[in-house]
């Protein structure tokens, strides 16, 4: 038995780019990646990523994954029984089909799984039913999952600068939200591996590199979202967050979550959200 399973939570907490830190920018505390070397990972100079920039949802890095059979893998999770996950995923500009994500059983298939096909962000699970979201190109969408043998999986998708959907629902208005509900079961299966990237072999093609930003996996308590527009990243977003936006744009990387649009680039049109975003819970 690992260690991990008498840590209670943790599998692999932030593994991808969550620290505030110049060595942030690396893949190495991944089990293993195809495709991808440490420099895919990095931080945005004020420059789009459809001209060939980095983007980030939070912190300094991000990583940045431009072609199909590029990915990183996670083997730490072992027979797990439950898994949570949040990851940030920037869809980026792409043609045909992908998983961008997926928790493996012992067989190598999916237990469930994340597609995006560039029009759509689609939630699946083995043996049960589908939950998908229409997304935009070019856009960051937070992907939180619950998976338990019990339940199946359930959780959201939101990004685009979306206010919080209003409960319930499956699909806000303008479709930038999806509450996934439970969708079946998977009894006997375990959750053995898990792999992030555009997994797809065949068949996609990248106008714009995709973007993969604060990956973190649980087994009993779920990833919190991170608030938007928390420029300085203390855990609220006011007006002091005003300073660390201006400070960006002025080339200083902010520490916490400030594309307020979430658009992959920050600019004054971020200042605007910011301020349209104070009062808003979550
Ligand atoms: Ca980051
Ligand atoms: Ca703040
Ligand atoms: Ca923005």
């Amino acid at each position: 038995m690992k260690q991990k399973a008498f840590l209670g939570t943790a599998i692999a907490a932030a593994l991808l780019l969550g620290a505030n830190a110049a060595s942030a920018c690396a893949i190495s505390a991944w089990s293993s990646a195809t495709g991808l070397v440490a420099a895919d990972a990095g931080e945005p100079n004020g420059t789009a990523p459809s001209a060939g920039g980095f983007s980030r949802y939070s912190g300094r890095c991000g990583l940045r994954v431009n072609a199909q059979n590029k990915f990183v893998q996670d083997n730490t999770p072992q027979n797990e029984t439950s898994y949570r996950v949040r990851f940030y995923y920037f869809t980026g500009d792409i043609t045909g089909t992908s998983d961008v994500f997926r928790a493996r059983n012992g067989s190598a298939a999916s237990v469930f799984n994340v597609t995006h096909d560039g029009a759509t962000m689609t939630v699946s699970q083995i043996g049960g039913g589908t939950d998908s979201l229409t997304v935009q190109d070019n856009r960051w969408y937070m992907v939180q999952l619950d998976w338990s043998q019990a339940g199946g999986v359930s959780g959201r998708i939101r990004g685009a600068g979306a206010v919080p959907c209003t409960a319930p629902a499956t699909s806000c208005t303008n479709n930038e939200e999806i509450i996934i509900a439970s969708n079946g079961t998977s009894a006997t299966q375990q959750v053995q591996d898990v792999q992030l990237g555009l997994l797809a072999t065949t068949g996609v093609t990248v106008t714009t590199p995709v973007f993969f930003d604060e990956f973190d996996s649980r087994r009993t308590t779920t990833p919190p979202r991170l608030r938007r527009c928390d420029a300085n990243g203390n855990g609220t977003a006011n007006a002091l967050d005003i300073t660390a936006l201006i400070n960006e744009i002025g080339g200083t990387l902010a520490a916490g979550q400030v594309d307020c649009s979430e658009n992959g680039v920050v600019n004054a049109l971020d200042i605007t959200a910011l301020i349209n975003t104070i009062g808003q819970t979550d």
